[in-house]
């Protein structure tokens, strides 16, 4: 028996996340790609051995050969597209966020609940990033004591996209979000975002959300760096701190220098994330047994956050993220 995967979007991610399918998650075929561009679909599936090639959503997700979906569009079409899976009963990892309106959030959480079963994982990855889930294990063990404080930095070399202070805090910092409330085991109660006066229009974006289980957590999102792409983190806990570790693969010395590339991007800094999480997604959606991905639940309280932080760049005051209650199908 094959599991065969449909590929929506030929970007940056969807040509990754077919890379990642065809050469790293064994008993999977590439049955179609996905592109308003029919061009950058063809070549995606040249590239990775994909059967079709499809220019409408629509033909991919009711295509009775596909049985699961990648969402790798626009964050505009993730609510959409992850509906009509729904609607077609098939599983569905959506990139990240799930979308930047908590409104089309609590539809898809609505119709997943309709239809009675879990079908769609979100692509925050890096739950499956080994210097994340280390912190997280050690945490959980007792190691550092209780969790205080989390120090994020978030930085790109150049934006990806029309730059607004806004998309810093809707597309980059849902990462953030999800992995320190996964790490932190609390959800939010308020966020606070500054930027430097002085810094112009690509200023970085810092912001301070405290927890309701009280800890502080600080994100810097530095979408115009231009050094290189880079996270780090420190988790402080009472009696110790742990740091992210990035992977490194040489240390040079070089010219009275020690030097440590940085990738231009954040596909080789979260490599084994990625691979992990899509091997974790195809295992649940195989076994049923749950994997530690973002469920359609975690992906609304990420963009809950993300609300109340563009509000709290708008008027400069400490926000409050309003959450509704949990509901029981997610528990
Ligand atoms: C992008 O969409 C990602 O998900 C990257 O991980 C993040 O670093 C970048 O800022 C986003 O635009």
């Amino acid at each position: 028996m094959t599991f065969a995967i449909g590929i929506i979007g030929a970007g940056v991610m969807g040509a990754d996340h077919a890379r990642i399918f065809a050469e790293e998650v064994p008993g999977i075929v590439l049955q179609a790609i996905c592109d308003a561009d029919q061009g950058r679909a063809r070549k995606v599936a040249d590239d990775t051995g994909a059967r079709n090639v499809v220019g409408d959503p629509p033909a991919l997700i009711d295509d009775s050969a596909v049985d699961a979906v990648v969402i790798a569009a626009p964050d505009q079409f993730h609510a959409p597209l992850t509906l009509a899976c729904i609607a077609a009963g098939k599983p569905v990892l959506c990139e990240k966020p799930l979308s930047q309106q908590t409104k089309e959030c609590l539809a898809v959480l609505e119709a997943e609940e309709k239809r009675g079963k879990r079908l769609v994982q979100i692509g925050f990855m890096r739950r499956f990033d080994p210097s994340y889930a280390e912190i997280k294990a050690m945490l959980d063990r007792g190691d550092l004591g209780r969790a205080l404080m989390f120090h994020c930095f978030h930085r790109n070399v150049a934006p990806a996209y029309d730059f607004r202070a806004e998309m810093a805090i809707c597309n980059s910092a849902p990462h953030e979000f999800d992995v320190a409330r996964w790490m932190l085991d609390s959800d939010y109660k308020s966020i606070s975002v500054f930027r430097p006066p002085n810094g112009g229009e690509t200023a970085p974006v810092f912001m301070v959300l405290e927890t309701l289980g009280g800890h502080l957590v600080n994100i810097e999102v530095n979408i115009s760096a231009t050094y290189g792409y880079d996270v780090r983190g420190e988790l402080v806990g009472e009696k110790g701190t742990a740091f992210l570790r990035a992977p490194v693969h040489a240390d040079v010395n070089l010219g009275l220098k020690q030097i440590n590339a940085y990738p231009a991007d954040w596909r080789p800094r979260f490599v084994d994330a990625y691979r992990q999480q899509n091997r974790a997604w195809v295992k649940s959606v195989l076994t049923g047994k749950p994997n530690p991905g973002a469920s359609a639940w975690d992906g609304y309280c990420a963009t809950a956050v993300a609300e109340a932080g563009v509000e709290a760049l708008k008027t400069g005051k400490t926000v409050p993220v309003q959450q509704i209650a949990k509901p029981k199908f997610y528990s």
